[in-house]
């Protein structure tokens, strides 16, 4: 099923004209934001081999097929409504769940939203530059279908924007377009996404763990009251399990390439000097990006995150999946925090104020499976001593109690002199960058081939095989 409507929607846009003009009047800022923001030099004369969601029945949500990007039919979905659905948690637990923005929350879901849509774009600035530099066909095809869903997912909070939140929505849509990643005047809302993503080593580390708070926040938003938010995120996750398959998969084939040439080298050659990526530089940029997105969860004593929980907004991850009475008036987290002279205590705070602390650990888990799936399946399998490893809640944090405070990668505290001189040990240093730009300077555009510090993947995209033209160029 493709609508021939200008917009693609499971929302009857047509039966809502004011929402429709609305909507196909945001339509060009946004194709102009993405010309002028999306993929650089990959706008007019090429074809990408993509998946377009085109409805959201399990058996055949997507369709595959060469587009241009800037033809790309971005559209809006949410999943099947529950039959009599009922809030899960909180305050008003057991209650049918909201088809309104009630007036007393207004702010706080528009403000999850804003926050929510502004990542979208975001993603898209930040890894604008990578077509110019990428591993191979496969590779660029995957950042382009990572840079169309964000796009989408942008779409879904802007559609969620304009029908429920009148005019300030409407102006709240504009924003979204108008801030930019990195500008020091107006720039993106959360730190994460000011950051630069320009090396593909950057661009795998980001997917595998900031797409995944990604993951951990809309899997926290599907829970919420409010019905249409909660079906929005809940179709958006199908789309977000392949930006973590790109990360996870491409760190894979960085490592598993490592091994083949320490191999290659007797296990004594330096890898950088045979064009390869070392083991202990992957690490540093797991450590940056692995920071960066535990920050994305906030403080660990919100109150925020309490008001947002109390009143059925937000939940937890797999709320069903815990076993208590889903309403917390009462219980208690352990946290560890710092007192005013920066010593470490354990401390015990109301639970609903810890829900930050909460879905982050529910985020560290998550993505610990991911790192031991690495050590297992990567460098066990080629029986390499190396290990990967998460580095400590505390290590380079800027939100929360560790913010300000220097621990290294196994939480020990380090003097502000000691992390100035040791930080490059953990986090990538200018020269860790310039080597990666060195050796991602000639991107590789042959079908089937592969940078040298790369392995292909296991298999093609949608059954065909990895030598597939995945971005064919137009003359
Ligand atoms: N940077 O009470 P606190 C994704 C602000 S990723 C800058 O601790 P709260 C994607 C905070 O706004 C998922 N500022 O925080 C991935 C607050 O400001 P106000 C994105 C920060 O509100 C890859 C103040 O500090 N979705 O989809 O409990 C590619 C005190 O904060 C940061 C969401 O985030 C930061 N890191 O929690 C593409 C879901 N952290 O109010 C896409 C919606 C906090 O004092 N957002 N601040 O002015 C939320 O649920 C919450 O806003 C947060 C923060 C969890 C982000
Ligand atoms: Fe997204
Ligand atoms: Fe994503």
């Amino acid at each position: 099923m493709i609508s021939s409507e200008r917009i693609p929607n499971n929302v009857n846009l047509a039966g809502n004209k004011r929402l429709q003009r609305a909507l196909e009047h945001w339509q060009p800022a946004y194709l102009d934001w993405w010309r002028d923001m999306g993929p650089q030099g990959f706008q007019d004369h090429h074809q990408v081999y993509l998946r377009t969601a085109v409805s959201v029945d399990a058996a055949g949500w997507a369709h595959f097929d060469y587009v241009k990007l800037p033809e790309y039919r971005w559209g809006i979905f949410l999943a099947e409504p529950t039959h009599d659905r009922r809030i899960g948690f909180g305050d008003f637990k057991g209650e049918p769940v909201w088809q309104e923005v009630p007036g007393e929350f207004r702010n706080q879901l528009r403000r999850l939203i804003v926050v929510q849509g502004d990542t979208e774009p975001a993603s898209v600035e930040q890894q604008r530059q990578l077509g110019a530099h990428c591993p191979s066909l496969y590779d660029l095809r995957n950042l382009f279908q990572v840079n169309v869903e964000e796009g989408r997912h942008l779409w879904a909070m802007v559609y969620l924007l304009h029908s429920y939140f009148g005019r300030d929505g409407r102006e709240e849509a504009e924003a979204l377009l108008e801030r930019r990643s990195g500008n020091s005047d107006t720039p993106r809302m959360l730190e994460a996404f000011n950051e630069p993503i320009d090396t593909w080593l950057d661009f795998f580390a980001f997917t595998m763990f900031t797409d995944r708070d990604g993951k951990s926040q809309l899997l926290s938003l599907s829970e919420s009251s409010l019905d249409p938010l909660s079906r929005t995120t809940r179709f958006m996750l199908t789309e977000e399990a392949h930006h973590m398959f790109v990360g996870e998969t491409g760190i894979s084939r960085i490592l598993e390439r490592s091994c083949q040439l320490l191999k290659e080298a007797g296990f004594s050659g330096d890898v950088r000097k045979l064009g390869g990526i070392d083991i202990p530089l992957v690490q540093k940029f797991v450590n940056f990006w692995f920071s960066q997105s535990l920050d994305l969860h906030g403080s660990e004593v919100s109150s925020n995150a309490a008001a947002y929980f109390s009143n059925g907004l937000k939940g937890r991850a797999e709320e069903d999946k815990y076993d208590d009475d889903h309403v917390l008036a009462a219980n208690m987290y352990l946290l560890d925090m710092m007192d005013d002279s920066g010593r470490l205590i354990r401390q015990e705070v109301p639970m609903r104020n810890a829900l930050n602390e909460v879905l982050r650990d529910w985020y560290v888990g998550d993505c610990q499976a991911g790192v031991d799936r690495w050590n297992k399946r990567v460098l066990e399998a080629h029986g390499m001593s190396d290990r990967m490893a998460l580095p400590s809640r505390k290590f380079n944090r800027k939100v929360g109690v560790y913010a300000g405070k220097h621990f290294d990668p196994w939480g020990h505290p380090l003097t502000q002199e000691e992390w100035d001189r040791r930080k490059h040990e953990w986090l990538p240093s200018p020269e860790d960058k310039a080597f990666l730009h060195s050796i991602q300077a000639a991107p590789v555009y042959k079908p089937g081939q592969f940078a040298n510090y790369i392995a292909p993947p296991a298999r093609g995209i949608n059954r065909l095989p990895i030598d597939f033209e995945y971005v064919r160029t137009e003359l």
